[in-house]
């Protein structure tokens, strides 16, 4: 296959990005092996759609965007085309918008995407996906588009499946054990002194980029004292026992009417056995880990934060600790420049759950801070907007714009359910801070 070289130099290497889109598959196809039949209609988070709406979502955001928006040609079922074109995100309950009444049969669903299949290795296999007349394909962007929507669904559908019943999911062969680990070390800080942090990229220092990770721009950064680790179960124990939820005085308003309405107690992923708590794991209720990692909302994390007399880090914090040196140099990962693997952290769907706070001591970055990068997206305290000189992309316009409303925060870092590739420096991930199913943590500062 012959190799197309783009203007910046790097290379969109077609049987690269056939082998991508076919592992892609792959995995998706296997997320939904673990589902029990009668799960398929199911809504485990009411803010979005039924389980069945992603299953056709993947390969009609596909086409919509390589085939028909890029390439310009007719698509396979307008009717698929229309009705799986985009998720939801409303504010709460009241505000979902009416599903279809009956959704296609799955084999429809399925016929259509072995359908779409063909028709995109066909055009990553065969057709000009990089033209640089065409700002949807110039430097393969219609394709990384699509090749980077897969994962990020692959994320979604998991913090899904935490919440369906056990009877209605299964373990894959050889799905890794829980750890559980004991007790977590202390809640020890580090002090990151005043430096420069970049955030964003600069377009031709990557391959790719989603729309809100351009421009590339420095920000001076005050210095502060950052938690070494996460915020730990155990340490959020303290808080639930503490009454931080009965306390409005913790609270923003929104995080008060959405704590009061919801009637939200404890973490999601908590579940009340008599006097002990269960963590709700992917395919086995746990005794509480005290080292996980605790899983909330930037409601709970913020009133949290609070009750600590801290406060969560802004967005360029998190650059500074997480990328910063001493030296006053920046790396491109924690650790370094070596790509990630698997002793640096837990990421790329190496487990389905977390795993206890410092489990990876090479992921750790210059200070020392660790799990920077998987086991949990991190809250920070910055509204997700747009960088300066913010454009929509053209593959996919409407990515980035209809979120920049005030009401969804910035996350770094990554899960146990980002894909290598979305862990890049300039990534960023967002959401409502009334979301309390995501797989989110977070670790407190002080300063300033
Ligand atoms: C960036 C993870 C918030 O899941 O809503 C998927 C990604 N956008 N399809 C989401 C996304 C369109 C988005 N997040
Ligand atoms: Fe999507």
């Amino acid at each position: 296959m012959p190799e197309v070289e783009t203007e910046i130099g790097r290379y969109l290497d077609r049987r690269a990005a056939v082998d991508w889109y076919r592992a892609n598959r792959r995995r998706t196809a296997e997320i939904f092996e673990m589902l029990a039949p009668e799960a398929y209609h199911d809504r485990p988070i009411a803010l979005r759609n039924p389980i069945v709406f992603y299953e056709g979502h993947l390969p009609a955001f596909s086409v919509n965007t390589l085939v028909k928006r890029g390439l310009g040609q007719p698509g396979i079922d307008p009717r698929f085309e229309v009705l799986f074109e985009r998720g939801i995100d409303p504010e709460d309950e009241s505000a979902v918008p009416g599903a279809p009444a009956a959704w296609p049969p799955r084999v429809e669903i399925l016929a259509y995407g072995a359908r779409a299949d063909r028709a995109i290795v066909e055009a990553l296999e065969t057709k000009d996906v990089t033209r640089e007349d065409s700002p949807v394909l110039a430097r393969g962007l219609a394709a990384y588009t699509i090749l980077e929507h897969e994962p990020m669904h692959q994320e979604t559908l998991l913090y899904m499946w935490h919440r369906l019943p056990y009877g209605k999911k299964r373990a894959p062969e050889g799905a890794p054990r829980p750890v559980l680990g004991g007790d977590p070390p202390g809640r020890a800080t580090v002090r990151v002194p005043a430096g420069l942090a970049t955030l964003g990229a600069k377009t031709n220092a990557v391959a790719f980029g989603w729309d809100n990770e351009f421009a590339e721009h420095v920000v001076e950064v005050p210095g502060f004292e950052i938690d070494i680790d996460d915020v730990t179960n155990r340490d959020f124990l303290e808080f639930v026992r503490a009454g931080g939820y009965e306390r409005e005085d913790l609270w923003s308003e929104e995080g008060w009417l959405w704590r009061g309405e919801n009637d939200v107690h404890h973490p999601a992923f908590w579940e009340r056995s008599g006097d002990d708590w269960t963590w709700r794991g992917m395919f086995e209720p746990l005794p509480l880990p005290p080292g996980w990692p605790v899983f909330v909302s930037h409601a709970e994390a913020s009133a949290y934060a609070r009750w600590r007399d801290s406060r969560l880090p802004t967005e360029a914090e998190f650059h500074r600790a997480a990328y910063g040196t001493s030296a006053g140099s920046e790396r491109s990962y924690p650790w370094g420049e070596e790509p990630p693997d698997r002793t640096r952290g837990n990421f790329d769907f190496a487990r389905w759950d977390p795993v206890p706070v410092g489990s990876f001591p090479a992921g750790a970055s210059a200070w020392g801070v660790r799990d920077l990068l998987g086991n949990g997206w991190e809250w920070t305290s910055t509204v997700f907007g747009p960088f300066p000189g913010f454009e929509p992309m053209p593959s996919y316009p409407v990515y980035s714009t209809d979120f920049f409303d005030g009401k969804h925060w910035v996350m770094k870092g990554g899960s146990l359910a980002t894909a290598n590739p979305l862990l890049r420096r300039s990534f960023r991930n967002w959401f409502r801070g009334n979301y309390p199913y995501v797989y989110a943590t977070f670790r407190t500062v002080r300063g300033t």
